[in-house]
């Protein structure tokens, strides 16, 4: 972890111990640097949560924090975040499913397709047993510590042009971009499109020339990173209740005392109660507004998706390492 003078953190520490912390002298005082990397777009929730998260912190714990908020994937590319701060290299970011199940393969069970009902189940999943026992394992294998849980949206197929849309069958040879990694591609492929891997921060483009005929996204992100501008039909197929951890590099926690401890992981649950919020609420209304922008918004066979990506799944070596049971105890979750 970063500290903003030279000062070695024993000394600190014994100072700090010896004085208390307020009485330390202006030379004397140090901030913990909080760096955060995040691909998300300055208009999305998720993005604007981080700005929460510094206030929260800020607030409750003054003069002991500098939190610097790095957006659009400007300080570390879209999925190398847990990397890096299994490194020490980054502090926090919020991270997928996919970036978690590359290194704990069990946690794939949250990148299929129509596992997770709906946002009040994903909160009540990943705030209750099954989250404890799956983060224990998140420690454990990537260095990283879960602070809480964010919901991204629920995500839908966006695309360039109109198509007819009823079944997986008519996702045929449709270029659907994903981000980058082997778990993604195959949730694109369970959806019968051609999945093509493309970061984030590269979609927009891709749209406007064609270089891929459409994406997947939740409503809020479709609108924050415009993509409708360069879209003209939304597939409203439903087909992941998405999630993001908010994560701190273990390295970087477990330097804390257990009362800033306890901040941060106050602060980011408020960050992840703002964006729930306000992001549950804006996805309720963002159909009217494509449609204002002239979008058109179709309802698949949502039966035929689940069925066919659930089979997919369930016939895959993915399926082969979520711990017995679990699948039973994420459905019997209300
Ligand atoms: C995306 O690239 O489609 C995705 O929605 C994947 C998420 O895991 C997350 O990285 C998100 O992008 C970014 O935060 C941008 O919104």
């Amino acid at each position: 972890m970063i500290k903003t003078n030279a000062m070695s953190r024993r000394t600190m520490l014994g100072a700090a111990a010896a004085l208390g912390a307020s009485s330390l002298p202006a030379w004397a005082q140090t901030k913990t640097i909080l760096r955060i990397s995040t691909p998300a777009v300055p208009d999305d929730w998720h993005a604007k949560m981080w700005t929460v998260f510094k206030d929260t912190l800020e607030k409750s714990a003054p003069g002991e924090f500098d939190v610097q908020i790095n957006l659009n994937g400007s300080l570390f590319k879209q999925g190398t975040e847990s990397t890096a701060m299994a490194r020490g290299n980054l502090e926090l970011s919020a991270i997928s499913a996919f970036d978690i199940a590359k290194l704990v393969p069990e946690f794939s069970v949250f990148t299929a397709g129509y596992v997770v009902r709906d946002p009040a189940q994903q909160q009540k999943i990943f705030n209750g047993p099954i989250g404890a026992e799956l983060f224990k394992l998140v420690t454990e294998k990537m260095e990283v510590t879960p602070l809480a849980t964010a919901y991204l949206g629920t995500r839908q197929v966006n695309l360039r042009d109109v198509r007819n849309v009823k079944t997986p069958a008519d996702l045929k040879g449709v270029k659907l971009r994903m981000p980058g990694t082997k778990e993604w591609l195959f949730l694109g492929e369970a959806l019968g499109a051609t999945a093509t891997p493309l970061a984030f921060g590269e979609v927009y483009l891709g749209l406007k020339t064609g270089t891929i005929d459409g994406q997947d996204n939740p409503l809020p992100s479709v609108r924050a990173a415009k993509f409708y501008e360069v879209t003209k039909q939304i597939v409203m197929t439903s087909h992941l209740v998405d999630s993001l951890f908010i994560a701190i590099s273990s390295k970087s926690f477990n330097a804390l005392t257990p009362t800033q401890k306890q901040k941060v992981s106050a602060a980011a649950q408020a960050a992840a109660a703002y964006n729930n919020d306000n992001r549950i609420k804006e996805e309720a209304q963002l159909i009217e507004f494509f449609k204002k922008e002239g979008l058109k918004v179709t309802t698949p066979d949502v039966e035929a998706f689940r069925k066919s990506v659930q089979a997919t799944y369930q016939n895959s070596d993915y399926a082969k390492v979520w711990p017995k049971g679990l699948l039973d105890r994420i459905n019997a979750t209300k």
